[in-house]
């Protein structure tokens, strides 16, 4: 058979953005207070100390939430995308975004999540941005959830572990298929639902001290529990009203590989992998895998559940599976093994692969193993959510920037997902993290740059805002353009 370099007709070109880390007015129109405004950026944090920045106990919390200021939390004023999406959005289109993954902030509709009604001019924001996503052909994917919820639910609830949480967000969400459905086909409904184990407050607006039962391990599977229900009644409902509809799932692929074949490792390895599954096997499955409820049983882990939510996950599964991909990982029985940061987690670090500045280490080849290992699994389309570069970018005495490394980064990457296309992958599409700069989740960075296009800004919030092209522009719209043909 003929392999050619182009990828399958129609296939989604694009990329994603989140709505804390480019909207900014975090206080205007009836916004609410997010979890994410809370985020707080420490200047002298050095680019791999990921952790430097999370202030989550109750009491900073509620400090943060009477200080009006915005030096301090970089998350509320993003990129003020809220005030030049239109600018952005037709930098996307030149580009030939076929489509862009973006979200919706919670508590710009529902100001502290608990209010009857939706906040209208919070609606109209996001009506007038699908309008002009529309006007310029770019197919919208939606995350409901992705890394926000409002404070006051947080506060108020301890987030998503009381169950009453999941009203309130059913709430919303049909709120947001009521308003957006004539527009959105394509809807997801938690960023990296697993991540709750790495950070429970940004995902799920859990605050350790205020826990209830006293063990994080039992909160955070309460909460995911109730996540995994919520997604499961929200996908039913979408699928209720929105014609052709398809809800997808969304997984941190963290492929992890055995540092060597000493069984040992091969074991503590297969036991990642297992792990990593878990979250697709609830949303895809709709189930439980045994061996996770053992293993919480090993654990003294006991998730209450209502009778129903069985048959609630069982009989709302989703339709498409949707990941995100920085990086692969190592495992070792050896607790002397050099570790190395990744997407919010620490892995031991593979001496075959080289890393970003911030030491996420670059496995183009991981991705394609992530493809086929996850489309053998579960034999549902995929798209690739979030995949991208974070790096020091710096302007040349010509006045451009010249980002060849990150070319080569998404080059190399493309090539491996067009293998997996070839060996049978159904995959239907590929968002970039991010097209534009923006606040970085993990480290409330400006400096830790993902974008094709350049935003003048630094971390401490100083610049003109102005959005300018880097070299890779053209070269990924070229990429757009040929449907890969130009690999
Ligand atoms: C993912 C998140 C994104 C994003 C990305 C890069 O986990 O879904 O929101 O930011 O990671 O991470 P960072 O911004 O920390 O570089």
């Amino acid at each position: 058979m003929q392999q050619t370099k182009q990828f399958p007709e129609g296939f989604l070109w694009g990329g994603a953005i989140a709505a804390n880390q480019v909207e900014g007015a975090w206080n205007e129109d009836g916004k609410g207070l997010s979890v994410a405004d809370v985020d707080t950026y420490k200047p002298k944090a050095s680019n791999k100390d990921y952790n430097a920045h999370v202030a989550t106990n109750l009491e900073a919390i509620k400090k943060a939430m009477e200080d009006s200021t915005d030096t301090w939390y970089p998350k509320r004023r993003g990129i003020d995308f809220y005030h030049r999406y239109k600018e952005d959005l037709a930098l996307f289109a030149e580009m030939g975004f076929k489509t862009l993954r973006i979200s919706i902030a919670w508590s710009r509709l529902f100001p502290t999540g608990e209010e009857l009604e939706a906040n209208s001019e919070g609606i109209s924001f996001y009506h007038n941005l699908f309008k002009e996503m529309k006007r310029l052909d770019i197919e919208p994917i939606v995350t409901l959830s992705h890394y926000e919820m409002p404070l006051a639910l947080s506060v108020k609830y301890n987030g998503w572990i009381d169950r009453q949480v999941i009203d309130y967000f059913v709430r919303f969400a049909n709120v947001c298929f009521d308003k957006f459905g004539q527009y959105v086909k394509y809807w997801l409904t938690f960023n990296e639902i697993d991540s709750i184990h790495r950070h429970p407050f940004k995902t799920a607006g859990v605050i350790e001290e205020k826990s209830v039962s006293g063990e994080e391990i039992q909160d955070v599977y309460q909460a995911l529990h109730h996540q995994f229900v919520a997604s499961a009644l929200v996908t039913k409902d979408a699928h209720e009203k929105i014609p052709e509809v398809m809800v997808g799932c969304m997984l941190t692929k963290l492929m992890t590989y055995p540092l060597t074949c000493a069984p040992e490792d091969v074991e503590l390895t297969l036991k990642k992998n297992l792990e990593n599954n878990f979250y697709a096997d609830v949303q895809v499955k709709g189930e439980y895998p045994k061996m996770v409820e053992r293993h919480l049983e090993n654990e003294g882990v006991h998730i209450v559940m209502k009778p129903e939510d069985r048959r609630i996950l069982k009989e709302n599964t989703v339709d498409f599976l949707t990941f995100s991909y920085y990086m692969s990982m190592a495992e070792s029985g050896n607790p002397q093994a050099e570790r190395t940061p990744g997407n919010t987690v620490l892995g031991v670090k593979n001496p075959y692969l080289p890393e970003t500045d911030w030491g996420w280490q670059i496995d183009p080849q991981g991705l394609k193993i992530s493809l086929i290992d996850l489309y053998d699994r579960y034999q549902v389309p995929m798209m690739i959510v979030e995949n991208g570069m974070g790096a020091v970018d710096t302007i040349s005495s010509d006045g451009k920037i010249h980002d060849d490394y990150r070319m080569d980064y998404f080059q190399a990457h493309f090539k491996q997902m067009k293998e997996a296309i070839d060996e049978g992958v159904d995959l239907i599409g590929y968002t970039s993290w991010a097209p534009i700069d923006l606040v970085s989740a993990g480290t409330s960075q400006m400096s830790k740059r993902y974008g094709f296009i350049y935003v003048d800004a630094d971390d401490e919030g100083n610049g003109s805002y102005d959005r300018m092209k880097k070299d890779s522009f053209e070269w990924y719209q070229n990429i757009i353009q040929t449907n890969g043909a130009a690999l």
